[in-house]
Formats: C-alpha cells, structure tokens, sequence
C-alpha cells in the first residue's frame, strides 16, 4: 500500500515536473504546441499518456476526490474562461430563462434523448463540496448538486461501443471558419461512471449562474478546471475524439493541455 502511495506520489511529480517546464500561464496556446511535428510536442503527449495510464492503474475506479464542509466555502468560486456566451442561440436561451433549454444525448445510445432542465433536476441527484483547481494556479471550493452523468446515459441507453463522452458547449472562444474554436471536452467511461461526475444545475444552493456555466455545467472532480466544460448543449457517445476540433479531445488539449488532467 504505502509503495503504492509511494509510487503515485513519484508519478505525479513527474507528470508535474513535465508540465512545469511549458509556460501555460494564462490560458493561451503556444506556437510549438500548434505544430504537429513538434519534438516537444510528441514528449508531451507520450507524458500524457504516460500520466493517464499510471494514474488509472493506480487509482480505484470509484475513488472519490475529496469533499469538504460547509465551512470550507471561504470564497466564491472565480468565474474563468467565458463567462457570458454571446452567441445567439444562447442568448434566446438566457432570455427565456432556459425553460426552452433541452440537453440533447444522441451518438452510441439506443435512444437519442432531449432532457429539459426539470427532466435533469428529476434523474438522480448528488450534492457535492468540492475544491476546483485551475491549470493558472487558482483554487475555490463550492458546493455543487446536479444529475450524476451515468444514470443518464443508461436512460439513454449508451452502447457497449462507446468509448468516451464528448461535450459540447454553447461558447466560441477563437473564430475559426471551420468551428475548431468552440468549446468542447472529452472523458472517458470510467469518470463517465464515477459517482462525483455531475451534470450541475446548482453552485452554493442557487442555480447555477450564467459565469459558472448556466444552466449546466459538468463537474469532474479528480481533474483540473477545464476538463469541466460549461454551457452543456449536447453530449454524445463516441468511440474516439480524433474526428472533433483538431483530434486531441478538447478545446484546450487541442491546444496544448494534456487529455487527462488528473489531480
Ligand atoms: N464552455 C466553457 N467551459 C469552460 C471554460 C470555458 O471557457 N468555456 N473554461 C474552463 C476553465 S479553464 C475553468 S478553470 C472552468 C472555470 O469555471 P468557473 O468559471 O465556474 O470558475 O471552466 C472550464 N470550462
Ligand atoms: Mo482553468
């Protein structure tokens, strides 16, 4: 046991001390990271995947992220990345106050499903206090309640295909002509089925508002903040990312940031 912990520790240090030497400060992308022939680049991505393969041997399947009191909600949770969509989908969506809202699940499951916000509010829930930790160095711990994502996509009957879940968001954050600037994320089944992965509708006890990803934002607690994608229009199964944005399963793996960002 103790080598175990032993182990990981030494593990996570080096994937840390790999994503230490990439000044990512910022969120922005960097030139080299862009360039698929890059040699630091490719050590990279063998790190990542290096890092996801240690940290899921390493980890049992149901292990929970920690969870704190209500006393540990010292400050508000820092709104980041976009925090208020401007595209006009969403806007007709926020004016009505998202009663026209409808969270489509299609791709590998038998039955293709549009949830409204109170189908979501009525599936199983879980309430979570959970500390968020931004890639820029930040943290805040919130209290999170939302439709835990497996009982969902057993309604909708996901395949023994599928493989991963992608996540579409309502938000643009670089123009591009072929919409490889949406917002988008990937997971695989095994957080896909973890009791902490939550489709959010709630922060604190309110709803959640429209800086913290309104009106559902999904919450992955055993990994960093932009695996959490906001503004959840659409999710689909899928057997493989390498067909969404510029393959590496995100908006910001695509450029850069590693696929699993275990913490
Ligand atoms: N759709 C969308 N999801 C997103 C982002 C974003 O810009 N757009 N930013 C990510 C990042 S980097 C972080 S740290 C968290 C921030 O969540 P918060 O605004 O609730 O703190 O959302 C993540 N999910
Ligand atoms: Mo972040």
């Amino acid at each position: 046991m103790s080598k175990h912990i032993l182990s990981r520790r030494a593990l996570l240090r080096a994937g840390l001390a790999t994503a230490a030497t990439v000044p990512l400060a910022g969120c922005s992308a960097y030139d080299f990271l862009q360039d698929r022939d890059n040699a630091m680049r490719a050590f990279m991505i063998s790190m990542n995947r290096l890092t996801y393969r240690a940290q899921r041997l390493l980890q049992s399947p149901g292990q929970l992220a920690q969870e704190f009191t209500e006393a540990d909600i010292r400050q508000d949770q820092h709104p980041n990345g976009v925090t208020d969509p401007d595209t006009p989908d969403y806007l007709t969506l926020k004016d009505g106050n998202f009663s026209a809202y409808r969270l489509q699940v299609d791709g590998l499951v038998e039955r293709p499903t549009a949830f409204s916000l109170s189908d979501l509010k009525a599936m199983p829930s879980r309430t979570q206090i959970t500390r968020h930790d931004c890639v820029e160095g930040w943290s805040a711990i919130a209290k999170w309640k939302g439709a835990r994502l497996w009982p969902l996509l057993q309604q909708a009957g996901i395949k023994p295909t599928a493989r991963y879940v992608a996540f579409f968001c309502a938000d643009t954050l670089e123009l591009t002509l072929d919409g490889t600037g949406d917002y988008y994320e990937t997971i695989d089944l095994a957080d896909a089925r973890h009791a902490q992965t939550l489709l959010a509708y709630e922060m604190n006890d309110q709803p959640l508002p429209v800086a913290h990803g309104a009106p559902i934002r999904l919450r992955l607690e055993r990994q960093l903040g932009y695996k959490m994608a906001k503004y959840v229009m659409r999710i689909e199964a899928i057997d493989s990312f390498a067909k969404l944005g510029r393959g590496r399963g995100g908006y910001w793996e695509d450029r850069g940031y590693q696929w699993y960002a275990g913490i």
